[in-house]
């Protein structure tokens, strides 16, 4: 048991870590790839897959055995919700159980398990909260099957309205807004949630997905914010030709154009600071036989900075960097997702904060390298998140790892964070 010293009123919540390193086995088993060792296996669960909607029935059951109702809204982000002695605007919390292709059993469901752990806590120790609590599984947040990422949040806060991703299609034709109607019918809630329905706060905890907190030997990370990202779809057309017959000065060769701009991209993005965030992480070529000229290339961008003028300068440059390195192909970039650099709440933070020293565990105040739901929900409410450490701050991989004392520390100081704000009698 981790217990919750006074930092949230002087309340004592018994924190239960087998409970809630228990409950991770079970969720990772939706989704399960082979991982660096038999104890350690990866998931593979995208958003609205039958294991993502066996995964959100799992968690319904739970709560309706602790007797917490549970809510859709029309994107299918999912809000279980503990009663509070008021009918007020809730406290929330949660994150995504949707994860990358060669995921972690961690990115994502921990900020939901460890905010159910802190609803069944509080049900353990028989307190009550005046605000009701909840826990929320936001939609799609990874964005590695529909993209962009964070969609649930975006719409929910407002970012984005749910007509601009009905169309989107995963790499199998799979229209976003079929997707959606499977996985509002297969998940026993009702959707009666709107869309920007208040809160009256919300803390979402989080493996940091980065070497910081292990590095400096911190348990927790009380997170300050979120550095900017801009993604962008590129896609190069050429013409098809034979590669036997074809001369290389007459083809217009879509894959050598590709390599042309990624070149110059490279060039463009080099940062000897290394504080830049320059990813390629999906290419496609069309129609991908040996003997045939390219005539078609998409790739995808990710790039990611802390400063907003560096990130902005970089942005807008992308378009003619690419125009002018694809010779005689055509080259059409797309803007999935364009977001600021953020700052969290002080007063959360100052909460958070205060939280982790009462309940003595060494600390790091820090920024998100990652995007997260809690971006996007800040434009909503009063908003913060809670860091724990992961394993050589390894993420977005099988091998991605957290020590279930962490699991529990966490929650420990996300249950004395959302005390503070749901107050209790
Ligand atoms: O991409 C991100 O930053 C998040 O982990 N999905
Ligand atoms: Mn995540
Ligand atoms: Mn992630």
């Amino acid at each position: 048991m981790f217990d919750l010293a006074a930092g949230a009123q002087g309340v004592k919540v018994p924190i239960d870590q087998d409970r809630l390193w228990q409950r991770h086995a079970e969720m990772a088993a939706f989704g399960q790839i082979p991982g660096p060792r038999a104890d350690r296996s990866g998931v593979n669960r995208p958003c609205f897959s039958a294991d993502d909607i066996a995964a959100r029935q799992l968690l319904i059951t739970w709560a309706r055995a602790r007797g917490y109702s549970v809510h859709q809204d029309p994107i299918a982000n999912l809000f279980i919700r503990r009663a509070g002695t008021t009918d007020g605007a809730p406290v929330a919390t949660g994150s995504h159980m949707d994860t990358q292709p060669r995921g972690g059993r961690f990115d994502g469901i921990y900020g939901v398990l460890a905010g159910f752990e802190v609803l069944e806590a509080l049900d353990d120790a028989g307190i009550a909260t005046t605000h009701p609590l909840e826990v929320v599984a936001w939609t799609n947040e990874e964005g590695g099957r529909f993209a962009p990422g964070t969609m649930g949040s975006m719409v929910y806060a407002g970012a984005a309205k749910i007509e601009q991703f009905l169309d989107t299609t995963d790499i199998a034709g799979t229209r976003f807004a079929d997707a959606l109607a499977a996985t509002l019918a297969a998940t026993p809630a009702p959707v009666d949630r709107r869309f920007g329905d208040a809160f009256a706060g919300y803390i979402e905890a989080h493996i940091e997905q980065g070497p910081r907190l292990e590095h400096a030997g911190a348990r927790i990370g009380v997170v300050t914010g979120i550095q900017g990202m801009a993604w962008f779809e590129v896609t190069i057309r050429g013409e098809t030709a034979h590669a036997g017959t074809c001369p290389v000065g007459q083809r217009r060769d879509a894959l050598r154009a590709a390599h042309a701009a990624i070149s110059s991209l490279y060039q463009l993005t080099a940062d000897p600071d290394d504080t830049l965030r320059f990813t390629i992480g999906r290419f496609v070529v069309d129609p991908g036989s040996p003997n045939t000229v390219p005539n078609l290339v998409r790739f995808s961008i990710d790039m990611r900075h802390p400063d907003p003028d560096t990130l902005a300068r970089l942005a807008d440059a992308i378009p003619s960097t690419i125009a002018g390195a694809v010779g005689p192909c055509t080259a059409e970039v797309r803007t999935t997702n364009r977001k600021a650099p953020m700052r969290f709440d002080p007063a959360v933070i100052d909460r958070v904060e205060a939280a982790t020293k009462v309940l003595g565990l060494p600390y790091l105040v820090m920024p998100s390298g990652a995007g997260h739901d809690a971006g996007y929900v800040a434009d909503l409410c009063p908003t913060g998140m809670v860091f724990i450490p992961c394993e050589a701050g390894v993420s977005h991989n099988e091998a991605e790892f957290a020590r279930p004392e962490d699991l529990a520390a966490g929650a420990a100081v996300l249950a004395s964070s959302l005390l503070g704000m749901a107050g209790t009698r």
